[in-house]
């Protein structure tokens, strides 16, 4: 069946089950993914970073091919930056912001370091060092002052912080050491700008890390204030856990600021978001989703905001072609979220009819969305099939050729 014939069937079959295909394409034509600064360089793994021929070795090389990563998708126009990885050396981060709009991007998340240099062997903000913690306020609050000029409205902060033996340092003023910090960091955010807490429960310390979990982010962020919210980072669960409950419940409590997308299995944040487990990252679209359609607030004006990056740095797969199935993925997995026909749902939920309510949703992760897909893309003017395209592009020999293969991470080279 060619493609016009295949969206046919399923055009028919949606507006059968009430869904205004109309809606879905607008909605599917606003979807923005962030992609990483990082996911473009050598990087990746705790072990062996194997170096990947066209990395690239410049802040200006990843914005290049950020930028190739949104011309073959046309929803990834921003991309993260990492402080210092992607500091300038003259500092001019306003060059480096024209520079990403001449390639038609954005910059997008500030996400500083304080987890790289040996002061921090004990920590940053949690450091029982107080000239440590103020080195790693003053990097944080140098990369307040850079959102404003790269435009940023988020400051994207991950602690490697944590103890690995039991009575290493005290855990309440490790607590406390943290909140102290987070508050003068809250209070130094540009006017327009957000804070997202993310956490991770284990690496590189293994016996407590400081943001644990998602419930020690909502209380620091509530404790806070609006403007700091909690950023889900697929990778930083335990292999049962539930991620579009704990999506669901950040919703609901207007404090779900973004998330990091990628795959658990690696347990951190190295492999293709959806490759394992299509079916999870549809649920918790699916949560998404729900919350944008419905009337309650603050869910509704919180999944409005969220910003969706995608945090992976790809080791033996190569670095354009997997960030573009990435974002391909979470494309496909926001699609099937859009069909699912709300009101059938909710009818076999209050009737009890487990079966029934368990179904309607399955009915959307199977249907092949991509007939719907590729007239998306078409009609905004990108590639169909945007990982064909990039792969008859030419991009990935020539980058191989210009660039050769660095052995090193790229970080800002002139
Ligand atoms: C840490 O594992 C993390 O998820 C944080 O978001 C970092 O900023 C990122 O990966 C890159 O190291
Ligand atoms: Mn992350």
């Amino acid at each position: 069946m060619n493609n016009s014939a295949a969206l046919e069937v399923l055009v028919d079959s949606l507006a059968g089950e009430g869904i205004d295909v109309e809606f879905v394409k607008q909605q599917l034509r606003a979807q923005h993914i962030e992609t990483p600064s990082w996911g473009y360089a050598n990087s990746g793994t705790r072990f062996k970073t194997f170096p990947h021929p066209g990395a690239a070795r410049t802040t200006r090389e990843k914005i290049d091919d950020a930028a190739m990563v949104h011309q073959m998708t046309g929803i990834a126009s921003s991309v993260a930056l990492h402080i210092p990885w992607d500091k300038p050396p003259d500092n001019d981060y306003v060059a480096l912001r024209q520079y990403a709009q001449a390639q038609g991007i954005t910059l997008g998340a500030i996400n500083p370091n304080v987890f790289q240099d040996e002061i921090y062997k004990f920590g940053s903000l949690g450091n029982p060092s107080a000239g440590t913690r103020e080195l790693a306020l003053d990097h944080i609050l140098e990369c307040c002052e850079i959102m404003t000029r790269t435009d940023s409205d988020s400051l994207s902060l991950w602690f490697a912080d944590g103890t690995n033996y039991a009575g290493q340092d005290s855990l309440r003023a490790r607590k406390r050491r943290f909140e102290e910090n987070l508050k003068v960091i809250y209070e130094n955010l540009p006017a327009n700008g957000r804070m997202l807490i993310e956490y991770k429960f284990f690496e590189p310390a293994f016996y407590s890390t400081d943001v644990p979990d998602w419930g020690t982010s909502y209380a620091f962020s509530i404790k806070l204030g609006d403007r700091a919210q909690v950023l889900v980072d697929l990778g930083h669960h335990a292999q049962g856990v539930n991620i579009e409950q704990i999506v669901a419940f950040l919703l609901d409590e207007g404090n779900l600021g973004g998330f990091h997308f990628n795959n658990r299995k690696y347990a951190d944040d190295d492999l293709i978001v959806g490759s394992v487990n299509p079916y999870e990252l549809f649920l918790i679209y699916n949560e998404l989703t729900d919350a944008a359609q419905s009337d309650d607030e603050p869910a509704r004006a919180t999944a409005e905001r969220v910003a969706y990056m995608i945090d992976q740095s790809h080791n033996v797969e190569g670095k354009l072609a997997s960030m573009i199935l990435s974002v391909v993925n979470c494309q496909e997995a926001y699609a099937k979220s859009l069909i699912v026909p709300r009101a059938k749902w909710r009818a076999a939920q209050a009737n009890g009819d487990v079966i029934a309510a368990h179904q309607v949703l399955n009915d959307a992760f199977r249907t092949d969305v991509r007939p719907l897909l590729r007239q998306v893309r078409t009609e905004m003017g990108v590639p169909a099939d945007p990982l064909a395209a990039y792969r008859a592009s030419g991009y990935e020999a020539k980058i191989a050729a210009e660039r050769g293969t660095a052995q090193q991470a790229g970080g800002y080279q002139s």
